[in-house]
């Protein structure tokens, strides 16, 4: 087949509609960091997932209960031919829907910028990345090597597991030891529990000087509805139209409320969080949970919810300075584009393939390295606009559940990205595991894209459409 050129403009439209022919397959990218992403058949209805709880947190709140594919950002189509059309918005909240023949733009402020492109794949969705960064800003590329505390020590993480952590990582190029989930007395109260007794300043102070930069995970637009916070300070709760607080999710056993990035108190609380883990010491920070600073709700300062989003995480940025490595995770992508040194692109890899209750209510944004790897694999184009995580790799057979081609598969997204992270407890690892750590920290891979789902790592071939074929499909006939 012939290879389509490539074909460039922008326009400035409210909705601009393009005609491609017939859409025989189309990109659908999700709104956050863990909602699905990947090439479906415009034609498959999408059925709303029956759980409220795992739909708050799946995806746009805005598209929970559509039947029809859409997509946030960008859409492309690709005709009979094998030729692509991107219709990409230049604004972080487009929407993109396939309607016949046709892809159809949308966007919350109205007349915005596009980006139309046709030609390959590869070759639409490079003019797009590089449109982007012109639009929404691009911060420095960086290679990343973390550890985080997540998988090996979930919420039961302590101040004890840190120290052993910094203990285990020495002689390891590891440049990062980040504390996850689990330090915090409730989300939203940020204040260290009984089992960070020295305090995360001392902590902190421990991990640099064994010559690591120091890592902190938070909730920023969270608060767990038995917080203080909740309590002491109604007033940065977002409201919904009939005044309730909007809850963003079920976790940590119970509801969690968005808070109201627009609002001035919200941004001092921010503010005064983002200061705090800084002067502790903590250069790289885990920020966690965004898509809730983008939910629909009556805002202090009326606007649309990406809008209100980028004042909240602007408001983050400038408080941790340029200096602070930023990390969004469950975070809408398009419109944390310029102000975010990382973003995870994947739901959590987990230590096993999938939760099969999830799958079969057909949610495919739930834990497990099935998903993670579908969905990170579809969302590499990123990579030359910001760093992409793609969640961490296992080295310890002995503490997951996955065979080795899926341990594989997690390696050579860590090797694509330049992004590795390890949640392994390092002292664990046998000597062919830990070796195997180390051949991916020593140095950058030599990467090619070969073709959709097909990479070249250091002149060797790797393809994650295995993952895709093996994924069990759900009752609703969605594909993930
Ligand atoms: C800490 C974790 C880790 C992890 C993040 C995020 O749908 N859910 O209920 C849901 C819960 C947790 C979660 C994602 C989704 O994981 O991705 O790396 O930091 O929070 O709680």
């Amino acid at each position: 087949m012939p290879i389509p050129p490539l074909t460039v403009r922008t326009v400035h439209s409210t909705e601009p509609t393009f005609h491609v022919g017939s859409i025989e397959r189309f990109y659908r990218h999700g709104w956050h960091s863990w909602s699905p992403t990947g090439w479906v058949d415009p034609q498959v209805p999408i059925l709303p997932i029956p759980d409220e709880g795992r739909r708050l947190g799946h995806d746009d709140p805005r598209h929970a209960m559509d039947t029809t594919v859409s997509s946030s950002g960008v859409g492309i189509g690709v005709d009979a031919s094998g030729t692509a059309t991107l219709l990409g918005a230049l604004a972080p909240d487009g929407r993109v829907r396939p309607v016949g023949p046709e892809l159809i733009g949308s966007s919350g402020s109205g007349e915005i910028d596009w980006l139309i492109a046709t030609g390959t794949v590869d070759g639409v969705l490079g003019a797009y990345a590089s449109a982007l960064g012109e639009h929404l800003g691009r911060r420095p590329r960086r290679t990343m090597r973390v550890w985080c505390s997540w998988y090996s020590h979930y919420e039961g993480v302590t101040e004890q597991a840190i120290l052993d952590a910094v203990d285990a990582v020495d002689g390891h190029q590891i440049d990062v030891v980040q504390i996850d989930d689990g330090w915090e007395q409730a989300i939203g109260d940020w204040v260290p529990n009984d089992d960070f007794p020295a305090g995360m300043e001392k902590l902190a102070d421990v991990i640099r000087a064994s010559g690591r930069t120091a890592g902190l995970w938070l909730a920023p637009f969270i608060a767990r509805s038995d917080a203080r916070l909740v309590e002491e300070r109604p007033e940065l709760l977002l409201r919904d139209a009939e005044g309730a607080p909007v809850v963003a999710g079920i976790n940590w056993g119970g509801p969690y409320f968005s808070l109201d990035p627009t609002s001035g108190a919200t941004q001092d609380f921010v503010h005064d969080m983002i200061t705090k883990a800084r002067s502790w010491g903590f250069d790289y920070l885990k920020l966690d949970f965004l898509y809730a600073a983008a939910f629909p709700g009556r805002h202090v300062e009326p606007m649309d919810p990406e809008a209100a989003y980028r004042a909240g995480v602007e408001a983050i940025r400038e408080a941790a300075g340029d200096d602070c490595y930023l990390l969004a995770c469950g975070a809408p992508v398009i419109a944390s584009i310029g102000v975010f040194d990382g973003i995870r692109i994947g739901p959590d890899v987990a230590e096993f393939w999938e939760e099969p209750t999830l799958t079969a209510m057909g949610d495919f944004s739930g834990r497990g390295a099935r998903n993670a790897i579908i969905t990170s694999s579809e969302r590499l184009w990123l990579r030359d606009l910001i760093d992409t995580d793609p969640d961490v790799a296992f080295f310890d057979r002995s503490s997951v559940d996955l065979d080795e081609a899926t341990l594989g598969s997690l390696r050579d997204l860590a090797a694509i990205t330049g992004f590795v992270g390890t949640s392994d407890r390092l002292e664990l690892l046998t000597h062919e595991e830990s070796d195997e750590l180390d051949a991916l920290l020593a140095d950058e891979a030599t990467v090619n894209h070969e073709s959709l789902l097909r990479w070249r790592i250091d002149g060797r071939v790797t393809d994650f459409g295995w993952v895709r074929r093996s994924a069990t499909s759900a009752p609703s006939g969605r594909m993930p």
